[in-house]
């Protein structure tokens, strides 16, 4: 039975507030893909895949690529700083990856600079203690030059007048901002001159590229980085990315109709991490965090940060739902879950002794929120050698059922380790 939609595009998505574990199930469905394409963020994102003893981590290129087979394309929505580019490309290949001819970059897709990285610091400074804790990885600032019609184009680069003109102005008005800060802007846009070149061959019209690939019923798997609580209009603003994370930025990021979107996968951890600033209702200060956080290794990918633990919230995954339409879901990190005698859902948000109907859009609202939660039962058995659904304990059977009574979407995947074949397909 296939594991992609039969024909158009499957999409991977995070449905919380990411590091779901996107990456180790993109990695399992290339095994069918002929296509990967990541549509949004950039080298924020940091996606695992472990295949037997080797482990591969992906910050802009589509996990795809793991996949001999597997064509991979940066889309239009993907901003993309170079230099980090041929790093994780050499980093792959330096592990016996070999990704000649194999990966393609979109012509439209916006560049980031280092000087966009230097700004993401300054200002996370000037914000102090309300600061978003972003990877520093330019994000928000190239997403900005983009918005505000400034930005600089993959093909821009082979234009070399207009990419110089065009990039000493950003730079000056960004140092009208921010003050004057260490840069060489004159050797910058020769090295930009010699990274053009080497850019060259990856360069190609991705819309056309997926039109003629879908046009002749290619499998395309497209790998959502971040997650939806991150999302720039839906997330927990201004704590989120700057990307559109959500089923939409899927369409706007590579230019494909809405009505090729066949499947649409929400990665759903088994409890709830979060890195970085911004509120977490359900999150555990407490021995069970640091548990959590322990036992789930839950380190950032791309910056090493200690993620914030807490329990699964089911509010977060209905109103997840109702914005990116899931058709099935996987379950991660269930394992991490072994030891627990008793394990907590949130299912209901209260404001002043009231239920409020969805997640709601105000911070100090959900400042002020009191989390209802039902409590199951563990089952405290190691469960990492199960390979089908009948091999889990009865009481882990049981969080997955709730899990999809409460989300109303039916669990296809359940991961139980982090190797490839710790998972189980449920059908
Ligand atoms: P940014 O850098 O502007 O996108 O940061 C804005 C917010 O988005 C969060 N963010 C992430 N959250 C989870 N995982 C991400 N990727 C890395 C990982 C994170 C890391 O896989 O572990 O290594 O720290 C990611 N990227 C961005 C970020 O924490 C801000 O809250
Ligand atoms: P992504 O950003 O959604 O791809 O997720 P990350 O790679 O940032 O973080 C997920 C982490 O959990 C990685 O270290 C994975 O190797 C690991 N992981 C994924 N699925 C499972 C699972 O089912 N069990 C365990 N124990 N680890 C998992
Ligand atoms: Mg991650």
């Amino acid at each position: 039975m296939s594991i992609l939609a039969r024909d158009g595009i499957t999409v991977v998505l995070g449905s919380q507030w990411g590091d779901e574990g996107k990456g180790k199930l993109a990695d399992i469905l290339c095994g069918e893909a002929e296509v990967c394409a990541r549509c949004q963020g950039g080298n924020n994102a940091g996606h695992t895949i472990v295949v037997g003893k080797q482990k591969y981590d992906f910050h802009m290129l589509p996990s795809g690529l793991v996949n001999p087979k597997c064509i991979a394309i940066v889309g239009t929505g993907v901003v993309v700083h170079l230099p980090s580019l041929f790093q994780e490309l050499e980093n792959l290949e330096a592990k016996g990856l070999d990704c000649d001819g194999r990966l393609f970059i979109s012509d439209r897709a916006h560049l980031v600079f280092d000087f966009h990285q230097t700004v993401d610091g300054l200002k996370e400074v000037e914000l102090g203690r309300g600061s978003i804790g972003t990877t520093k990885k330019g994000i928000g600032p190239a997403y900005s030059s983009k918005a505000s019609r400034s930005g600089l184009r993959v093909h821009h680069l082979y234009n070399e007048e207009e990419f110089s003109a065009k990039f000493r102005t950003m730079v000056s008005n960004k140092m009208k901002r921010y003050g004057i800060f260490d840069y060489d802007v004159e050797g910058e846009i020769e090295r930009y001159k010699q990274l053009a070149k080497r850019l060259k061959p990856f360069v190609i019209d991705s819309v056309l590229y997926l039109h003629e690939a879908l046009k002749q019923g290619k499998k395309v798997l497209v790998e959502g980085a971040n997650a939806l609580m991150l999302d720039l209009d839906y997330g927990t603003y201004p704590y989120v990315t700057s990307s559109s994370t959500a089923v939409g930025g899927l369409c706007t990021g590579l230019g494909v109709p809405p009505t090729k979107v066949k499947k649409i996968i929400g990665v759903v951890k088994a409890y709830t991490t979060r890195v970085g600033g911004g509120p977490f209702p359900t999150e555990q200060l407490n021995e069970i965090g640091e548990t959590l956080q322990t036992v789930g290794a839950e380190y950032g990918v791309t910056t090493g940060r200690k993620r914030r633990c807490g329990w699964l919230d089911a509010v977060v995954l209905q109103y997840s739902h109702m914005i990116n339409g899931y058709t099935s879901l996987n379950v991660t990190k269930l394992d991490i879950l072994d030891q627990f005698p008793v394990i907590k859902i949130a299912v209901a948000y209260k404001l002043d002794g009231k239920p409020l109907p969805s997640f709601p859009a105000d911070l100090e609202v959900l400042e002020r929120v009191e989390v209802e939660y039902i409590e199951m039962p563990g089952w405290q058995t190691d469960i990492s050698a199960c390979r089908t659904f009948s091999e889990l304990p009865p009481n882990a059977q049981a969080y997955i059922r709730k899990i999809e009574e409460l989300v109303g979407v039916p669990v296809e995947w359940i991961g139980v380790g982090v190797a490839r074949d710790a998972m189980i397909r449920v059908n």
